[in-house]
């Protein structure tokens, strides 16, 4: 990705070009340019520079997860000054442990979605047994197989080791074996000694965090990395610690155990965490504000050059913000995430649960290519939608050339197909002599195919009960068996038999000391009769199961014990199959499924062959599908039948956008964009924001005064009332008073929800109404539209198109109610002169789950976002007054900002 020359010159010019160098050199950053980084005032730029990294690395792919939180215990020893979620004693109203019994049932209450992760952070309770914690994620796993339990802290890990006389290593082994897959990355606050001491005295030191999680890594295990920041910390103990994580991610990339094929252990993820201020000790704190936060996390997407991914925790910094630090390097928004409790008990505002098509929607709106990952950053799911594409020429195929596999194969020119057996095809794609083959799960599931095999999505040969074609035949019930004979042509559909066998329904209808025996392909049937059932599988199966008394369908007793679809084949290939042969496929399989629905795929069929490939097969390789497919891996790989319990399919092919036609306009900033409808438009649809919002930033260098910022102060009705509304959706009546001569106004417009009208329509007539006619304008955004309503990315848009067509002596209000203060100091920073009003007293009405605010926190808020602020009337007029008023008021908020370290903004 390169940058565009409209924000290069502004890095440079803001004094940055040498870590922009570096930055697109890949030269690692010093502590001293992360010093300078975490005080520059020009935020906005520094989010250009991350997202560069972060694109470089991802495009515009962004990962998110289904997962589900279970705090267990909140009983807690420690005494983290920070922490409002810890009671210290069991028998304490607000103190709960749940019972491995109440933590399933959380799990079940998520109903039969597709979920793949639990994560589980919990207090350090001296009043449980090691065994709790191992019979809890026995429990887990034994509910869901399928699910990735992502768990305790390095805290607790650390406490683990000294309460109960373990080793680090052998708890890790312990959790391991009981179902722990990662470790999350809390507990790491501050590792610098002065802020830990002040902050949580009583838990384990950055040594003893850092020897954890190299620990695990050591082991093979992934794990994540957090930073509390925004209480105690001073800018020097930030950059120590990122650098100190960085450090340790060498150690863990370059040691044996960061196997290649799965990454090994290291971490994945940083995670910056935004101290919350309620019902703890550091109240008194006001906490950082908005655009600290995408600062931060602009920042450690610019030193952690070797963590893949950092992610922005919408429980922490409220939605609209985490769709924003998209545009500042973040790759990932954590998840679905149910039940937060370490947050909310901390005073945030956020919603508790996001569904997954709220955070498709919030990725694609800010210009993101959703991915819907598991823990360990394998895409479950794709979110974009088909693309044509003709099959590579030359392109090798195999397939298992059974009557099921048609619809897949269905447009798939004939000369193009090797079709064989399942375990020949499965060797033909071991040995490289096909590209990439119809694939059965067994062999994908296998030691004998490469780790990095990537499945096709959206297709996939399965069934949702009796099949036909996978069967146990015998002479007389299960309980009658001493030999089961499993034939040796297909290893999934023995790893399954087996499973029903040895772990299933089956087993317990088994006698005592039956045998179960792998015969050579074809074999299977040979000797049925008696004491002795075989495993037939594919069409010979539905040729002869007429002529047994017993059949059992494996398909329909995989679903009477799980509930889900089994998946017997995917497309699999090796990693680097074009991108062209993986959208032809899915396509050809799409299209096949249609065929399969209008009947012509079916033209000439016998009745039998109907039935079988419409009410027997299902081929769509969704949800449940997923789900069934991830639930066989990890119960055979329990059982020791596979070697991998992970799928993981393509990946988008996501690049990061270039320069879009329009952009060309916003060259000539600090110009004044011709505010014409269709310019606007234009604009509105094609431009990036980081370009939208450096141009705007330039227009406002140009045309208000530098370093001060201007709030209204108390204007109640005085503001209301000489207030025009632009409804985007009936603008007439406001546009008709804008266009007649009058005085000066201040108009409000606001950013609608998805679906509203562009703005060319109903704000050009607002940009050039006649001169005087338009004293400011305030952008807010338009009420309802969903739960999510309007995006904050959108009215950031919204905000810079009105900056670039406003004439020069129309100010801009940011009205940021609805998204939070960090959006109104970015604002500041991207084309708004003024902060919006804001009521006299410190106890205002507009709360987001923060501070109050009142003139101290919106002065606050102005000065850390750089500027000066400058109270005014409803005319813009200076209210020189007010200052002091302001500061009589509110004393004790403005002390708090005393307490904030030298050198924090
Ligand atoms: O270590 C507690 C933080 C962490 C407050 O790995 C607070 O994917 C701010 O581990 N204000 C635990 N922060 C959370 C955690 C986590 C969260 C999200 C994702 C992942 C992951 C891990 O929560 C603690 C502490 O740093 N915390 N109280 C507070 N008042």
């Amino acid at each position: 990705m390169t940058l565009d020359p409209l924000t290069r010159r502004a890095i440079e010019s803001a004094g940055l070009g040498d870590i922009l160098a570096d930055v697109e050199a890949g030269r690692r950053l010093d502590a001293a340019a992360g010093v300078r980084l975490f005080t520059h005032p020009e935020v906005p730029l520094l989010g250009a520079m991350a997202a560069l990294v972060g694109q470089g690395r991802h495009g515009r792919r962004v990962y998110f997860n289904r997962n589900l939180h279970i705090n267990a215990t909140n009983v807690c020893e420690a005494s983290c000054v920070f922490c409002s979620f810890a009671r210290l004693k069991t028998g304490d109203p607000a103190a709960w442990t749940l019972s491995t019994r109440q933590a399933v049932e959380r799990l079940r209450k998520a109903g039969p979605e597709l979920l793949s992760e639990v994560h589980t952070v919990n207090g350090l309770n001296p009043d449980l047994p090691f065994a709790y914690y191992t019979d809890l994620l026995r429990a887990l796993k034994a509910e869901r197989p399928e699910l990735h339990i992502k768990g305790f802290t390095a805290v607790e890990v650390h406490y683990f080791a000294e309460k109960y006389g373990m080793s680090v290593g052998e708890v890790l082994i312990a959790l391991r074996e009981a179902g722990l897959g990662s470790l999350p990355g809390g507990g790491a606050e501050i590792f610098a000694p002065r802020a830990r001491k002040k902050l949580c005295d009583d838990k384990v030191d950055a040594a003893g965090w850092l020897f954890v999680h190299a620990e695990a890594h050591r082991l093979g295990m992934r794990s994540n990395a957090t930073m509390l920041f925004g209480s105690l910390e001073t800018v020097e103990e930030r950059v120590d610690h990122l650098l100190q994580l960085r450090a340790l991610q060498d150690h863990s990339l370059a040691g044996p155990s960061a196997d290649p094929a799965h990454g090994g252990g290291h971490f994945q993820t940083f995670i910056p965490l935004r101290f919350h201020n309620e019902n703890n000790r550091l109240a008194r704190l006001a906490g950082p504000t908005g655009l600290e936060t995408l600062r931060v996390m602009a920042v450690s997407r610019l030193l952690l050059d070797n963590f893949p991914h950092v992610k922005a925790y919408w429980p922490m910094m409220g939605v609209a913000e985490a769709q924003l630090s998209l545009a500042f390097g973040a790759s990932d928004l954590d998840g679905t995430v149910r039940e937060e409790h370490i947050y909310h008990m901390a005073g945030a505002a956020t919603p508790q649960e996001l569904s997954r098509a709220d955070l498709v929607r919030l990725i694609e709106n800010a210009g993101g290519v959703p991915v819907e990952r598991d823990t360990l950053y394998d895409v479950l799911r794709r979110c974009d939608p088909p693309a044509p594409a003709a099959l590579p020429e030359g392109l090798r195929i195999g397939w298992v050339a059974y009557e099921n596999a048609r619809p897949l194969v269905h447009g798939i020119p004939g000369a193009a197909l090797r079709g064989g057996h399942p375990v020949e095809v499965a060797r033909w794609l071991a040995a490289g002599e096909v590209d990439v083959a119809l694939l059965p799960v067994g062999a994908l599931l296998s030691a004998d195919l490469p780790a990095d095999l990537r499945v096709v999505p959206d297709v996939c040969i399965g069934a949702d009960g009796p099949v036909d074609s996978v069967l146990l035949l015998a002479e007389g019930p299960p309980e009658t068996w001493d030999t089961v004979r499993l034939d040796g042509r297909s290893r999934t559909s023995a790893v399954l038999a087996r499973l029903l066998l040895t772990a299933g329904p089956l087993a317990a209808r088994l006698p005592p000391g039956a045998r179960i025996v792998e015969v050579p392909a074809g074999e299977g049937l040979a000797g049925v009769g008696g004491r002795t059932a075989g495993l037939v599988i594919g069409d010979d199966a539905r040729a002869a199961r007429g002529r047994y008394p017993v059949v059992v369908d494996l398909a329909a007793a995989w679903k009477a014990w799980t509930g889900l679809p089994f998946v017997f084949a995917v497309w699999a290939g090796r990693a680097d199959l074009p991108p062209a042969a993986v959208d032809a496929l899915r396509a050809a399989g799409l299209a096949g499924l249609r065929a399969l629905a209008d009947g012509s795929l079916l033209a000439g069929a016998d009745a039998d062959t109907v039935t079988y490939l419409t009410a027997r097969l299902r081929y769509p390789l969704d949800d449940r599908a997923t789900m069934g497919l991830l639930r066989f891996a990890a119960l055979a790989r329990a059982a020791g039948l596979v070697a991998r319990d992970t799928l993981s399919l393509y990946a988008p092919e996501a690049p990061p956008v270039g320069a879009r036609p329009a952009e060309a306009l916003l060259a000539a900033a600090p110009a004044r964009v011709p505010p014409a409808p269709a310019t606007l438009d234009a604009l509105w649809a094609e431009a990036r924001l980081p370009v939208l919002l450096t141009a705007a930033a330039a227009r406002r260098r140009a045309v208000a005064p530098a370093g001060v910022a201007t709030y209204g102060l108390d204007l109640g009705a005085a503001d209301a009332g000489d207030t025009l509304v632009v409804d985007a959706a009936d603008p007439a009546a406001a546009l008709a008073v804008l266009a007649t001569p009058g005085p000066a106004l201040r108009v409000l417009v606001r950013v609608g929800a998805a679906g509203a009208p562009p703005p060319g329509a109903w704000l050009g007539p607002v940009l050039s109404a006649a001169p005087g006619r338009v004293r400011s304008i305030a952008v807010g955004a338009a009420e309802g539209g969903g739960p999510l309503g309007a995006t904050g990315v959108d009215w950031l848009r919204l905000l810079a198109l009105v900056r670039l067509g406003a004439a020069d002596e129309v100010h801009v209000e940011a009205d940021w109610g609805r998204f939070g203060r960090g959006f109104g100091q970015l604002a500041l920073l991207c084309g708004a002169d003024d902060f919006g009003p804001v009521p006299a007293g410190p106890d205002g009405e507009m709360v987001d789950g923060e501070v109050p605010m009142g003139v101290a926190e919106a002065e606050r808020c102005i000065r850390l976002a750089g500027f000066t602020p400058a109270p005014r009337g409803p005319d813009f007029a200076p209210r020189g007054a007010a200052r002091t008023a302001a500061e009589r008021l509110d004393r004790p908020l403005r002390r708090l900002d005393a307490v904030r370290p030298p050198g924090l903004r």
